[in-house]
């Protein structure tokens, strides 16, 4: 028996192999593979336009994962992610709540996670090879937990919760302080945060999951114009 020739296809690897009786087998791990890579068994209840959504959504793209994937898409004004569907399997009632069959992950970076050990193949990997590559990968995304307390926690939720009348401008001071404090970490004035960001905005993957809301015009307030 000899391998004849390997190729990608997508995210599948096909081996045509001219002896017979190996070809039940490459058929088997194909069919095995093909299966493993399956979206059906999936759900994902999920809201349009949150960063913790919108993450494992990208890596689901990312691995030709995102399309026909059974899921929700909840409304925020609803409440829906405290429906009984999400609290049976995520007590917190928040979105994402993420099934993969029996299995439950949830966690947004968990999810990730999961999602690249599970089904990453060569073509599709987006973690690298070597441990000490990855620890700058796993540095950056623990370290970002803090652009989305001091930033968006912070900051952008006081707009999002807080009616016009409400604000406190000394308030919206501090925290636009403490908000430039927390990007200065990453640098100064953002060109890198900006070219990082024109660079994944391009991707296919994030245009594929793009919030549907956002697709319908700006919203009424830019609440981050302040940085
Ligand atoms: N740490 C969680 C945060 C999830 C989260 O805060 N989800 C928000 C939407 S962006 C939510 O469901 N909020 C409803 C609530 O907490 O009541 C993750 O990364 O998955």
């Amino acid at each position: 028996m000899r391998v004849s020739y390997i190729r990608s296809l997508g995210t599948f690897t096909l081996l045509k192999v001219q002896h017979n009786s190996y070809r039940s087998t490459i058929n088997l791990k194909a069919q095995i593979r093909t299966q493993a890579m399956s979206n059906q068994q999936m759900f994902l209840w999920w809201g349009s336009g949150s960063c913790p959504c919108w993450k494992p959504m990208i890596v689901l793209a990312e691995k030709g994962l995102w399309k026909g994937l059974p899921n929700k898409l909840i409304s925020f004004d609803e409440e829906e992610y405290r429906c009984s569907d999400i609290l049976a399997i995520n007590p917190r009632g928040q979105v994402p709540t993420f099934k993969d069959g029996e299995l439950v992950v949830n966690e947004s970076n968990a999810i990730c996670m999961y999602l690249e050990e599970k089904y990453s193949t060569a073509e599709n990997r987006l973690l690298p090879e070597t441990p000490e590559q990855r620890s700058t990968v796993y540095w950056k995304i623990f370290e970002a937990s803090n652009v989305e307390i001091k930033v968006l926690d912070a900051l952008a939720y006081y707009f999002y919760y807080t009616k016009k009348e409400d604000r406190n401008d000394e308030v919206i001071k501090e925290k636009v302080a403490t908000a430039k404090t927390e990007l200065s970490h990453w640098e100064k004035d953002y060109p890198a945060l900006r070219k990082y960001y024109d660079t994944i905005t391009a991707r296919p993957s994030v245009q594929a999951t793009w919030p549907p809301h956002w697709r319908e015009g700006p919203t009424a307030e830019n609440h981050l114009a302040a940085l």
